[in-house]
C-alpha cells in the first residue's frame, strides 16, 4: 500500500487542530500507521526540507519547524500521496481553496499548517527521516476492501 508523511506543523500544534486533521484522513478512509509529538531538529529540518536549499525563505522555513513540537505521522492507502496533498490544499496560500486544511485554517504562505510529501520517493525518504522502522506498524483493516 502506497504510504505518506504527514506533519502537522508548530501552528497546527499551537492552535489545537491534531483532532481536527487526524480525523479528516481517517474519516478519508486512510490508515495510520505511526504517530508522535516531536521537537524537530535542526539538521533533522535542513534534511527533510533539502530540495529547498537554495530558496530565500530556506532559513525561516527551518527556523518555523524547529519552534515548536510538531505531529508527525505516517498514513498509508491508495493514491494516499496526491489524495492527501488535495485535502491540504495548495502550498500559496492564495490558492488553496475552501475545504482544504489551508484553505480552511491558513492565512499565510509560511505558517501553513501542514506538510504532505509529494511523492511516493519523497515519502519514504521523508518516513526514514522521522520514524524507526519499529514505530510504524503495518496491519489489515476488515473494512479496507470496502473503502
Ligand atoms: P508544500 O509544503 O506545499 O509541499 P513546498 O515544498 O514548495 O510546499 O515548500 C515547503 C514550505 O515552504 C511550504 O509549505 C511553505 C514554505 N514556502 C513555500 N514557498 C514559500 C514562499 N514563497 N514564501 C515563504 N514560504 C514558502
Ligand atoms: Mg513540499
Amino acid at each position: 500500500m502506497e504510504r505518506t508523511f504527514l506533519m502537522i506543523k508548530p501552528d497546527g500544534v499551537q492552535r489545537g487542530l491534531i483532532g481536527e486533521i487526524v480525523k479528516r484522513f481517517e474519516l478519508k478512509g486512510f490508515q495510520l500507521h505511526a504517530c508522535k509529538l516531536v521537537r524537530v531538529k535542526k539538521e533533522q529540518a535542513e534534511k527533510h526540507y533539502e530540495e529547498l536549499k537554495d530558496k530565500p525563505f530556506f532559513g525561516e522555513l527551518v527556523q518555523f519547524i524547529t519552534a515548536g513540537p510538531v505531529f508527525a505521522m505516517v498514513w498509508a492507502g491508495d493514491e494516499v500521496v496526491s489524495l492527501s496533498r488535495s485535502m491540504m490544499g495548495k502550498t500559496k496560500v492564495l490558492e488553496s481553496q475552501p475545504g482544504t486544511i489551508r484553505g480552511d485554517y491558513a492565512l499565510h504562505t509560511g505558517t501553513n499548517i501542514i506538510h504532505g510529501s509529494d511523492s511516493p520517493a519523497s515519502a519514504e525518504r521523508e518516513i526514514a527521516n522521522f520514524f524507526a522502522p519499529d514505530e510504524i506498524v503495518d496491519y489489515d483493516k476488515i473494512i479496507q476492501r470496502w473503502m
